[in-house]
């Protein structure tokens, strides 16, 4: 809270600083429990539930075109980091592959490791949202979800989800890992959208 009497006036950055962020520098890792180390040529990302089964390889991934994007990214525990560049495959992309069943109007997240978090279709197949491998041009650091992690950059980061093993298509919203232990079911940093009522 003190950081919002406290901040100087370029710290806003021509509107792009949502309330109650503070800059940085650092990358900082904010991963609950241990990360998962797992092979590049191992990495599958499995699609299930209101869709047709499948399932894409590391090399299924790597085949499809890949884009690179520079933008802003946003923590709930109040950093903000300013134009970090990612590289892999964009949602739309991805999806244009997958043959989504009637009534699918949510999707989970689905990690190695076991973390979750969910996305409504029209937060998740958005043009600047990524599967990304590289960060800043190089592969993209186990500790920040490598081999490859989701990028969803108008939503708070832990909507990001490092490891990406699944995609869990539904006709419903559900709360993933940090929405079932209070933290908001969308997480618009702009919204200041951090926590849910009534935890
Ligand atoms: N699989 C997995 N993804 C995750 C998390 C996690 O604990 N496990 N933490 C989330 C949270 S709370 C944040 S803020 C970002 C942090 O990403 P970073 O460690 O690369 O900064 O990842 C998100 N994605
Ligand atoms: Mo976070």
């Amino acid at each position: 809270m003190l950081g919002k009497f406290f901040r100087k006036p370029e710290d806003d950055q021509g509107g792009r600083i949502p309330p109650g962020q503070t800059l940085t520098t650092r990358f900082p890792v904010l991963t609950y429990g241990p990360t998962p180390r797992i092979e590049p040529q191992n990495v599958e990302v499995r699609v299930w539930g209101l869709a047709e089964e499948q399932t894409f390889t590391w090399a299924d991934l790597l085949a499809m075109p890949q884009t690179t994007l520079t933008y802003d990214i946003h923590c709930v525990t109040h950093w903000s980091k300013l134009d970090t560049t990612w590289t892999g495959v964009t949602v739309p992309e991805l999806m244009s592959r997958v043959q989504l069943r009637p009534g699918a109007t949510h999707v989970m997240i689905h990690s190695y490791g076991g973390y979750t978090t969910n996305l409504s279709l029209e937060d998740f197949v958005r043009p600047l949202n990524l599967l990304a491998h590289d960060f800043g041009g190089a592969p993209l650091e186990t500790e920040h979800g490598g081999p490859m992690r989701l990028v969803v950059p108008h939503l708070y980061f832990w909507k990001s989800a490092k490891w990406i093993s699944g995609l869990e298509f539904m006709d419903h919203d559900m709360p993933g890992f940090w929405e079932r232990n209070g933290y908001h079911m969308r997480g618009d940093p702009f919204k200041d959208e951090r926590y849910s009522d009534g935890y």
